[in-house]
């Protein structure tokens, strides 16, 4: 959580001080539920995720140093620089891709799924998204499939209240995200997104239950952006009282405080884990600040690949 929360805090410092350049949805207000999915999942297992997606890719394992050479479009990048700050894949850790089409990867996390499945493998994928793609087809054309086949999928919504600037009381017509899966004959939990722990517990069913070929699951993960939708947006539609209060319920400060309260993690504790972090993403930025973009003769390689899937 502290890693993902510098390095997102870097990411705003350097664009607000126009030091570098890219589009950036912000992930701060949700480093509990990436860091409880990391903490659940193996390398092997398959997370598909979004352009809101840096707390995700880091939680999963992808490098810190490529990633964030990938943001910044230099050639060290995951994707070699060619996929910016919202493409990011890293096969190696399990991170398929992230998308920027809103519900795209909910299908695509059903048809890795099914291959999984198929090798008989007791891998999972995971499809992470937030509430506003649960008004797409594709959100209801994925969880219906994966649940008539019983395929081991998790599906997991990072509920932030807001798809862009639309509230999601004006999206949908049910209370929770969660509220939809008994349509479709599977389990559905709605759990507190800001609670690492109770995440934590709630991934472990699902996850346990796709993993012996029991079925999907519908995680409900409530949370808040607390940077709003991309960077520089000013947030002007968020009623000020509910603004406030998300920064209350803040993940991060509110487990440094459990911790402390259970003997875990003392303040200087705390002040040290926070520290290294923040050293490891300075040292990450001031790598790929000093990297090249990609050259023009890299923009036709990596872009097709053969019927086995290997790049020419
Ligand atoms: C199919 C599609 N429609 C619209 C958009 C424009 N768009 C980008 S992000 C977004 C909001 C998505 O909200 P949500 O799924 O709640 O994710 P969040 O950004 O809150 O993490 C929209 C409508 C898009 N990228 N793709
Ligand atoms: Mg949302």
């Amino acid at each position: 959580m502290a890693l993902i929360h510098a390095c997102d805090d870097r990411i705003r410092r350097g664009l607000s001080g126009g030091e570098f350049a890219c589009t950036y949805w912000p992930a701060t207000g949700q480093e509990a539920i990436a860091a409880a999915l990391g903490a659940v999942l193996h390398t092997d297992d398959q997370l598909v995720t979004t352009y809101r997606g840096l707390h995700d890719q880091l939680a999963k394992g992808a490098p810190l140093g490529p990633v964030v050479a990938e943001i910044l479009t230099r050639s060290s990048g995951v994707n070699a620089g060619k996929g910016g700050s919202m493409h990011i894949a890293h096969p190696p850790s399990g991170l398929v891709l992230s998308t920027g089409i809103v519900g795209s990867g909910l299908p695509i996390a059903v048809g890795v799924g099914l291959a999984l499945q198929r090798r008989g493998t007791d891998r999972v994928a995971v499809a992470s998204f937030g509430d506003g793609a649960t008004g797409t087809g594709s959100f209801h054309e994925a969880v219906n499939l994966a649940a008539l086949w019983r395929l081991p999928v998790v599906f997991l919504c990072q509920d932030n209240r807001y798809a862009e600037m639309t509230p999601a009381t004006h999206g949908q017509p049910v209370d929770h995200v969660a509220d939809r899966a008994p349509a479709y004959g599977i389990p559905g939990q709605v759990v507190d997104g800001n609670d690492p722990d109770a995440v934590f517990g709630a991934l472990t069913t699902a996850v346990e239950r796709a993993r012996e070929g029991s079925g999907p699951t519908l995680l409900e993960c409530t949370t808040f952006r607390l940077w709003g939708h991309y960077f520089g947006d000013p947030m002007s539609y968020i009623p000020t009282d509910e603004l406030e209060a998300a920064r209350v319920n803040e993940p991060v400060g509110r487990y440094r405080e459990r911790l402390a309260a259970d003997g875990v993690l003392d303040g200087p504790g705390a002040a040290a884990v926070d520290q290294a972090a923040r050293d490891a993403v300075d040292a990450a930025f001031t790598a790929a600040l000093a990297d090249d973009p990609p050259g023009s003769d890299a923009a036709f390689t990596d872009v097709y690949a053969d019927r086995r899937g290997v790049p020419r």
